[in-house]
């Protein structure tokens, strides 16, 4: 199957009985048993329980009192988060080398896109002790383009999970995110499903309305009580009737969920947090110089936070509000993370003299901010480092050491201090 250009191959990764699984990879001998996690007792609730519990009608969220009673001969632990926490680290960082394109969602579980991402199509190495021969196999690198070869490298991906971290998961690859998601879960434990647009009416219709993002527990018993049980059901119900039960604008939502359609991306920066410095002004900024040196402190509080962090930032954000109360944003994204004052400053000026018409009025609020971090230690080494970006890194450094040492005020930018010459 080919896919036409703008179709997108998407994953869904979801570890099986995560933290049951994990503790049975720590202690073997808990493996083919009915393992819960959670408290015991009247008032404990399941985390989440082995496959094998699973047969006794156990679920994760259920009282361990009704869990107790349906399947009285499991074994209980009490669960080691820092250690789940771990190896879920560890998990996200065999994903990031199959594509930068990777969302996080849960402990266990990710959005993966792999459209247009190279990968090798050659024999798969069949093991890790393959000699060295074997490794020579002759490698095919191309980008990922069909469902197919979206299958081919979800299977590598399972394989590098169960080989270096004894676990497995479940995988979804469609063409979105929601299409993904379901079918992660549609062959568990171990599975892997392909769920294409085409195969929507046989796989996604018979599913519970519950399937659907956005049918939570108050707004699935109305829809019961309307004869919709089916996702099927739904997508078939008369015009007009979802919308007077949920309004117009889910009934759309959920009805192209249901017709398999879902356009939001796959967004890496999403759980990341951001940091931004942004200042009101009494009387509102006219002077560019003055516009200038507002924004050079914003971007130097902010690179500070950065490499107090140890962090750095691959999108630059601007926030204008003119003496009218209008407010602007702006951003952009750099062709490498920084956190150096210079640079962040460099796109912010860009931003503000391309993109903000502030027409006669004045500036009354200016903030910078910056996404899309990523500790230092992540970056990527380049070949090629600008001198003059190494000079400002081992400035600012001493810099913001001396500040450590000295106090805030110890060390200010010349420019912040005095108004620049025009043309200097
Ligand atoms: P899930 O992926 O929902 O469950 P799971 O990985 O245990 O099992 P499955 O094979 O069905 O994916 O959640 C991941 C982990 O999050 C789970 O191992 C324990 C924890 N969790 C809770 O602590 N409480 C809960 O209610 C749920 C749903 C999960
Ligand atoms: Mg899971």
């Amino acid at each position: 199957m080919s896919l036409s250009k703008k179709s997108r191959v998407i994953l869904h990764l979801d570890m099986d009985a995560f933290y049951a699984a994990v503790e049975i990879r720590e202690d073997p001998r808990l493996a083919g048993r009915p393992l819960i996690i959670g408290h015991r007792g009247r008032r404990g609730v399941v985390s989440t329980c082995s496959y094998e519990a699973r047969k006794f009608g156990v679920r994760s969220a259920m009282p361990s009192v009704t869990a107790e009673r349906l399947c009285p001969q499991a074994i209980w632990l009490p669960g080691r988060m820092s250690l789940y926490a771990e190896v879920s680290r560890r998990i996200l960082r065999i994903l990031g080398e199959f594509t930068p394109t990777l969302e996080p969602v849960s402990i266990d579980e990710a959005f993966l896109d792999l459209t247009g991402v190279v990968a090798d199509f050659g024999d798969p190495a069949p093991s890790d002790q393959a000699g060295p021969a074997m490794r020579a196999r002759a490698s095919r690198r191309r980008p990922v383009t069909t469902l197919e070869e979206g299958v081919t490298v979800a299977r590598r991906m399972k394989d590098r999970i169960r080989i270096t971290e004894r676990l497995t998961a479940s995988v979804g690859v469609a063409p979105n995110k929601f299409l993904a998601k379901v079918a992660s879960d549609l062959e568990k434990p171990d599975g892997l499903v392909v769920l294409t647009i085409e195969a929507v009416s046989q796989r996604l219709w018979p599913l519970p309305i519950e399937r659907l993002w956005g049918i939570g527990p108050r707004t699935a018993p109305r829809l019961h009580a309307a004869g919709l049980r089916s996702i099927g059901d739904l997508v078939a119900s008369p015009a007009g009737l979802l919308d007077r039960l949920v309004g117009r604008e889910m009934a759309e939502h959920l009805k192209a969920l249901g017709r398999g359609e879902d356009h939001r991306p796959v967004e890496p920066d999403r759980e990341s947090k951001s940091v931004s410095e942004e200042r009101t002004y009494a009387e509102d900024l006219r002077d560019p110089d003055l516009i200038d040196r507002a924004l050079l402190a914003r971007a130097e509080g902010v690179a500070r936070e950065l490499r107090r962090g140890g962090l750095v930032a691959r999108t630059v954000h601007l926030k204008v509000r003119t003496g009218d109360f209008t407010t602007f944003t702006r951003a952009r994204t750099l062709p490498d993370p920084t956190d150096l004052a210079e640079v962040i400053v460099d796109t912010a000026r860009d931003l503000f003299r391309d993109r903000i018409p502030i027409g006669q009025h004045g500036v009354r609020l200016l903030g910078v901010g910056v996404s899309g971090l990523q500790p230092v230690s992540a970056r990527q080494t380049t070949l090629f480092v600008d001198p003059s970006e190494e000079r400002a890194r081992r400035a600012a450094r001493v810099t913001d050491s001396v500040r450590a040492r000295m106090g805030e005020k110890a060390i200010t930018r010349a420019r912040l201090l005095r108004r620049p010459r025009r043309n200097p």
